[in-house]
């Protein structure tokens, strides 16, 4: 086993501190491949979903499975299992406290390879998010280290596994935070009443919830595949016709040889299966499709027909037609721009009005789950939302997927969150998040800007280099998307915005500040709004505002924690966020937050984060209505959207 496969397993960390520092631009790792696992007529996907088997190691010796080899037969045999659900976080599962585990936990489960897969493929072994770092093993032999919760990886098991036959997995995943990894934590050993403990602080407001978070999947590809597809669009100015750009690399021996010209056939078809468009692709694999006339990818409630997603059909070919590989993915059409006042969608100009969320529930945790991700899609549509903030880390899959299908847009957070102690190793893995992210959202219409960080410290010295590598480097890997940030530091610090597209704040008038009064929050977030404005003459969002409220709490008049005083504190910035919409380059406001949400224990938490506009169990808030009130008749105004008949509620004929 090679040192550089353990290089950050529990009990090697290192504290890293920063003083204003130098630093460079290198290089980070490429993401290759990773296509969401589906099946065509060339491929077949098999989950590993279900309950595996499960040992945590002692949080004094964290390492002792590596050096014991538990890897190395069924875990079982080593320590006593315990079940554990996959996809979820592990930590809300069991009686005892897992919850607070620091460090390593091993899975396992066994499961059979059809002898059929022997032939003439290859197999791929595909995890959605393990958080924090992953170590995975088939049938003892090493396949892959990954390190960067909420983004997917894979490797090639081909070789690995045995066909006709049973196998097993094992994945040892670490949870562990310290100032080099993103997000940042810190590990200290502190003394308790058995002697020493190791204690996992961090500083961000969200429980760190850890395991295999989603689901885990072996796929079949051909020799030779499509390993990736890249497309972007455009519109004419007149919005009928669409243009469609394609870019396939391939994967495999056939793509080497020489008399071997391969081809892409790519078909485009619409929501009814019609064949629109069709092209062959020139020698480089990429191509064009040209649709006409064109139903353009909307927001919701921007257009009669949201979230309109056509079917790329791409074709692999070989010299003599031979069809080698399938693989279809949905395309919406629509253009993105921005200028120092706006940020427009097929040329008309957008206001968001939305939430920061969480990936959170009860039980589960972070982990995937369908029946919670059609709920809070449920739940955004009939309050009248049209974004949310991946706030602070990339959301499934599966949930961007259906954003595209709802005409939800989402501004795209990487999962660095307060963001500090910058050094050049940070660096490094803040831009491997990023490029780990584009490359696995890069195709989405609902992905409409990039976030490249929440509340980072950007008031310190080293933040104005760092965050000008950074959004070079994510605007050097799509240029067709604005970058912002979620700024928390005052106008009059912050290093980080002239490098930004879009500046976004978060501010707490009436919580953190001001605590109860209400009459101290209009005013203020309209004199914020405008000294961002005044500074980086960009375009402006509120990208967090909030209360905390405990359902059920009523108080009149308004108390902090009531739902009246919640009511109160949304109400008070509709009318500076109306003030704003005047001058034109205030763009969007976002509730924080969509749902109540677990944390760290702390005195200010109650259960974790009560300002859920939901909550936790996606229940309204009296806020709720009031905000849902304001969605639409925003939706009214901007867009000409029809209001839902139940948005209000009969009184009197006296009152309309
Ligand atoms: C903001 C953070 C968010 C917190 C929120 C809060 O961006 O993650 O949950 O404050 O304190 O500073 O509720």
């Amino acid at each position: 086993m090679s040192l550089s496969f353990f290089s950050l397993v529990t009990g090697l960390y290192v504290l890293h501190f920063s003083i204003a520092l130098i630093l460079v631009n290198k290089e980070v790792p490429q993401t290759r491949g990773m296509l969401y696992p589906r099946e065509s007529e060339t491929r077949e996907v098999r989950s590993l979903d279900g309950i595996w088997n499960f040992v945590r190691s002692d949080q004094a010796n964290p390492t002792q499975g590596v050096r014991d080899e538990w890897y190395a037969k069924e875990l079982s045999k080593s320590r006593p299992t315990i079940p554990m659900p996959v996809p979820a976080s592990y930590n809300d599962i069991t009686t005892d406290n897992l919850r607070d585990h620091v460090g390593t936990v091993w899975y396992d489960r066994k499961f059979f390879v059809p002898r059929s897969w022997s032939k003439d493929q290859r197999i791929w072994l595909r995890f959605g998010s393990v958080h924090y770092e992953a170590y995975v093993w088939i049938n003892g032999q090493k396949v892959v280290k990954h390190e960067m919760g909420h983004l997917p990886f894979e490797a090639e098991v081909t070789d690995l596994l045995s066909y006709g036959a049973e196998n097993r997995i094992t994945v040892m995943c670490d949870n562990a935070l310290i100032q080099t990894t993103v997000p940042q934590g810190r590990i200290t050993e502190v003394p308790n009443d058995g002697g020493m403990t190791i204690v996992q602080s961090y500083t961000f407001d969200f429980f760190n919830y850890a395991g295999i978070h989603r689901s885990v999947h072996l796929y079949t590809t051909p020799r030779t595949f499509i390993e990736e597809v890249e497309v972007t669009t455009n519109l004419s100015k007149d919005a009928t016709v669409g243009e469609v750009f394609y870019s396939v690399s391939v994967n495999g021996s056939a793509a080497n040889e020489a008399d071997n010209v391969l081809q892409i056939q790519a078909n485009l078809y619409d929501k009814e299966g019609i064949l629109v468009a069709n092209a062959t692709s020139d020698q480089k694999l990429g191509g064009k499709l040209q649709v006409n006339p064109v139903k353009p990818w909307w927001p919701y409630l921007m257009h009669s027909e949201p979230g309109y997603l056509y079917q790329l059909e791409i074709k692999l070919l070989a010299t003599n037609d031979e069809l080698l590989d399938v693989y279809r993915l949905k395309v919406g059409i629509r253009t993105l721009s921005w200028n120092s006042q706006q940020f427009l969608i097929n040329g008309k100009p957008v206001y968001f009005r939305g939430f920061g969320r969480h990936e959170d529930s009860d039980i589960r945790g972070k982990g995937l789950d369908n029946a919670l991700m059609v709920r809070d899609f449920n739940l955004l549509k009939w309050i009248g939302a049209n974004a949310y903030r991946t706030s602070h880390y990339p959301y499934s899959e599966e949930s961007m997927q259906f954003a595209d299908e709802h005409g939800i847009m989402i501004i795209d957070e990487c999962p660095s969150v307060d963001t500090e102690n910058f050094s050049q190793e940070l660096l490094g893995k803040h831009k491997s998040s990023l490029e780990q992210l584009i490359h696995r959202d890069r195709n989405h219409p609902s992905v409409v800007m990039w976030s490249i960080a929440n509340e980072p410290r950007t008031g310190s010295v080293s933040a104005d280099s760092y965050f000008e590598l950074v959004a070079n480097f994510t605007r050097s890997l799509d240029k067709t998307r604005p970058i912002t940030a979620a700024i928390a530091v005052s106008n009059t610090q912050d290093k980080a915005g002239r490098s930004l597209d879009i500046i976004s704040f978060n501010r707490y008038n009436a919580w953190y500040s001001n605590a109860g009064r209400l009459d101290m929050i209009t005013q203020n977030v309209i004199d914020e709004a405008i000294a961002w404005n005044k500074r980086y003459n960009k375009p402006i969002i509120m990208s967090e505002y909030g209360a905390d409220t405990l359902e059920g709490l009523h108080m009149q008049p308004a108390y902090v924690w009531s739902e009246e005083f919640q009511t109160e504190v949304f109400s008070r910035h509709f009318k500076a966020f109306d003030e704003l919409r005047k001058k034109g380059w205030f763009i969007g406001e976002f509730v924080w937050n969509f749902a109540d949400f677990k944390t760290a224990q702390s005195y200010t938490r109650v259960g974790g984060n009560k300002k859920g506009v939901f909550t936790r169990a996606r229940q309204p808030k009296a806020a709720a209505h009031l905000l849902r009130k304001r969605y639409f008749a925003l939706g009214r105004d901007l867009d000409q959207c029809s209001f839902p008949e139940d948005l209000f509620t009969y009184i009197a004929d006296l009152i309309s």
